[in-house]
This record gives C-alpha cells, structure tokens and sequence, in this order.
C-alpha cells in the first residue's frame, strides 16, 4: 500500500512524494510580475511532490485582482524562470496555474476600463481585492458583458500560448488549466452563470465546450502529460452553482480521459470551507469511477481541508496525490512535518494578501 511519502508519477512528471502544494492567490506581484522573493518562497517549499503556483492570468483580459502575476508578457516570464530555476535547484517540481478570472474583476484592472467578460452579463455577486497605496480593499465585482462568439477562439490561443510559454520560456514542468472556484471555465461549465443559446451554452455537451477546447488545445501544444486541470464541482465560491453537477463533471471527466493528462485535481466541497455542503451533494467516488472507467490515466489528486491521516485515508482509498493549500502558507518544509508528526505552524490570515516578506518567507522550519 503507498504511502503518502512514496514516489509517484503524473503523466511526465515524477514525483518525490505524493504530497502538493495548492495554489494560492499571495498579490505580491505589482505590475503582475512575480517578486524577487517569489524565488525564496516556491524554493522553500520545494520538499512537495509538486508545487502548483499562484493562480496567474494568461491575459490581461485575465485579471481580476490586484498585485497577482501574469504569464504574458516578457518580464513575467523573465521572472518566473527565476521562481523554476530555484525549485529546479532544490530538487523540486512545479507547474503554473493557468488562469482566466472571467467575470470575478473590475474594470480598475480590466484593459481601457472595460467591463470584465463572461458567458452572460451576469454580475457575479463576489468580491475582488484592490490594493491602492499598498491597501488591499475588498470591492464588489464589476458588471461583466456576454462575450462574443467570435471572441473565443482569442482566449482559447491565450490558454495556448501561456501554456508554450510557461514550458518553453519560463522553464515549468507543466501547466495546471484553473477550472474552479467560479473563474471563466467553471462560469461557462455552470448553469447558474451560463444563460448563452450559442454553441457553448445549454447543454453540457456546450457548456463544457470551451473548457475542452482549452485542454485539448494545451494537451496538443506541450503533451498531456504536462497539463493538469482543477475543477471544483460544487463549490459556491465566487457565486458558482448549477443545478446538476454530477452529469456535468461526470462528462467532463469522461472527455478528459482521451488527453492522456497529468492529473485531474479535484476541490471537495466548497473551497477553503466545509467539505460536504448540505444542499449540495456530490459523489466524488463515481466522479473519479466514470473518469477511470473512461479509460483516464492521470493521477487523481484531492484537496480541500487535509490533514494528515484524512490524507492517508485518502491515499488509502485510491486517491494519487493530495494537495494541501493553507497549510503550506506556513509551513515551508510541510512534508518533514508530517513524516515526523511534528506540530504545524498556524498561518497568520492577515498576511495571507499583499505585502512583502512577512508572512511570506519568513515562517520557521523544524531545523
Ligand atoms: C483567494 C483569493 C483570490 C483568488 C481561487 C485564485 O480561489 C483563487 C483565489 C483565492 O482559485
């Protein structure tokens, strides 16, 4: 029986051990470059099995929040070759997470002030983070506009080409496609945000269109074996919800399981919160069946709320990999921790959002 602590493999890439670190959102990167301590930080962390990044926008279209990096233009990449040389060096591995945040923006960070973008001009009732004079303030999301059909194909090449450049130019071992938490492609997957008669809304089969047109055009670009995706099914992050999400995802999952991809990443429940929601009842085992059954070969990773023997269970159950977000803010050598059981550093959620070292790279390790 794995453990926890074994190696593994996700598609191409070999793993020290089956423990990942989440990505997560840090808006310290003004000007949407990651920082210079970017580099101390995903090195600190190196121990994981796999390092997934910072959700970073492959678009300026793409952002939705302050001071949170990009992966499209020459000083971003410049910077993030940084951030993969120092886990290179330290053994580690890591993938950037590709991001699209649809409606959840402003138009303070939208290109000439425009409206943010989404399926429907459906405002989604959310907040983002602005951060002025080093201030970071919880606003209310802008008022998005429908996309045109004809605008797709254009942010289908963004997913691609951020995809080449992470691999290609800023050295990543692979890309994670960011389908949760409310973001573009889950506001296209559901129904509550989807209200488009064209070719990408109504039916699953087009509402999941435009997600499976990004995979299977990264997948085609650098390898399935080096793309992953996130998908949340049932969160409420964000406003996320549709009104029936097993045969959504049961058939994403069953289209995914031709690409030959890295993993599949699943967020149990609502993200960072309870991992059963009452009125929202999910069956995460027939999920991870119907993608097996599909002939998927990618390692089933999980997240949402692990500790360590519920990780273990869930290693014991089948699960290939189990990604650990808050508790990788605080604790850098997460991995030794939880080989010696040793007591966790407690994150500090004032630090979680902007700034600088502090509540960054400055959490203690055991030695
Ligand atoms: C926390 C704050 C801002 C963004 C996500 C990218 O939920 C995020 C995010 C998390 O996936």
């Amino acid at each position: 029986m794995p453990t926890l602590f074994d190696p593994t493999h996700a598609g191409d890439l070999q793993l020290a051990n089956r423990i990942v670190m989440a990505p997560l959102t840090r808006n310290r990167s003004p000007n949407a470059i990651p920082p210079d301590i970017a580099q101390t930080y995903y090195a600190q962390r190196a121990s994981a099995g796999l390092l997934i990044t910072e959700a970073t926008a492959i678009s300026q279209q793409g952002q939705g929040y302050s001071d949170v990096p990009g992966l499209y233009g020459t000083e971003q990449l410049d910077s993030w070759k940084k951030v993969t040389q120092a886990v290179h060096d330290k053994g580690g591995k890591i993938v950037v997470q590709l991001w699209h945040v649809g409606r959840v923006s402003h138009t303070d960070l939208q290109p000439d002030g425009g409206k943010p973008v989404a399926p429907s001009a459906i405002t989604a009732k959310t907040k983002t983070v602005l951060i002025k004079d080093g201030v970071p303030a919880f606003v209310d999301t802008s008022a998005p506009r429908a996309l045109d059909a004809g605008e797709i194909p254009g942010i289908v090449h963004s997913f691609q080409a951020a995809a080449r450049n992470a691999v290609e130019t800023a050295g990543f071992d692979g890309v994670e496609i960011h389908g949760a938490n409310g973001y573009l492609l889950d506001q296209f997957l559901k129904d509550g945000s989807n209200k488009r008669t064209d070719d990408y809304g109504g039916s699953i089969e087009n509402r999941a269109r435009l997600l499976l047109e990004i995979v299977r055009g990264i997948a085609g670009d650098i390898g399935g074996g080096k793309t992953g995706i996130r998908l949340s099914p049932v969160t409420p992050a964000n406003d996320a919800s549709d009104s029936d999400p097993q045969p959504l995802f049961e058939y994403v999952v069953k289209q995914l399981a031709t690409l030959n991809l890295a993993y599949v990443h699943i967020i149990e429940g609502a993200t960072g919160g309870p991992r059963v929601i009452d009125d929202r009842p999910f069956d995460y085992a027939a999920l991870k069946a119907a993608y097996r059954t599909a002939g998927g070969k990618g390692a089933w990773m999980v997240n949402n709320g692990y500790d360590k023997a519920l990780a273990e269970k869930a290693v014991a159950d089948g699960a290939d990999l189990v990604a650990f977000g808050r508790p990788y803010i605080a604790n850098p050598d997460l991995v030794e921790r939880l080989k010696a059981n040793a007591p966790l550093n407690t994150p500090d959620k004032a630090t979680f959002y902007g700034g600088r070292e502090k509540g960054y790279t400055d959490y203690p390790t055991l030695a």
